[in-house]
């Protein structure tokens, strides 16, 4: 698998499957999730509806993921992932590396071999981007999925920096 960062919107990503920090209702909200649906399109909140009408009643648990389409996003499907409020007090990290985990899964069924992430969790839910960009990349790095190419896409530079570090190792033990 190749690793690569890109600072940038993510709704322009040319892949097959981007992720989407969405929340539990799955009818859309802001910072990536806004982005995506509006420029996705209606096609999106529409897939989300027949989810939320079917299988996902009580709305998508944290740490899990669900595809629909990508209506007009240049990529053919989004995966919608529940990223954990960050909390001081109580250690979420293996809720926020199950969002990773569970996207490359759901990436597999779909066949996509592209999948541009998202730093998940680390926008409106609050988490220090250091250490969302180590769970990030330590539990991609970790994966055993077929997907060939993983591209996390950052909206500005500390985010990209702090995922440069995680790649690199640089940014101490855990
Ligand atoms: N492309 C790439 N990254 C982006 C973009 C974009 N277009 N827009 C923002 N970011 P967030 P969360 C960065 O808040 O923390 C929503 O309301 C952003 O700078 O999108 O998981 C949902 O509905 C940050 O680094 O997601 C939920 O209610 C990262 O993406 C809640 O926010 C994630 O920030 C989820 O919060």
């Amino acid at each position: 698998m190749r690793i690569t960062l890109v600072q940038g919107d993510i709704t322009r990503q040319d892949v097959d499957a981007v992720v989407n920090a969405a929340n539990s209702s799955l009818l859309g909200g802001g910072g990536v999730d806004g982005a995506i649906h509006r420029r996705g399109g209606p096609a999106i909140l529409a897939d989300c509806r027949r989810l939320r009408a079917s299988k996902y009643g009580r709305g998508l648990p944290t740490g899990e993921a669900v595809a629909t389409t990508a209506g007009e996003l240049p990529a053919r499907w989004v995966v919608h992932t529940v990223g954990p409020v960050f909390s001081a007090s109580q250690d979420r990290s293996e809720l926020l590396a199950s969002c990773y985990r569970e996207s490359l899964r759901v990436a597999d069924e779909l066949g996509a071999v592209s999948v541009a992430f998202p730093a998940v969790s680390a926008g409106i839910y609050g988490w220090p981007l250091d250490d969302a960009a180590r769970i990030a990349v330590g539990t991609v790095r970790a994966a055993s999925t077929q997907v060939e190419d993983v591209r996390f896409v950052l909206f500005g530079q500390e985010a990209y920096d702090a995922f440069e570090r995680a790649l690199s190792g640089a940014e101490g033990a855990p």
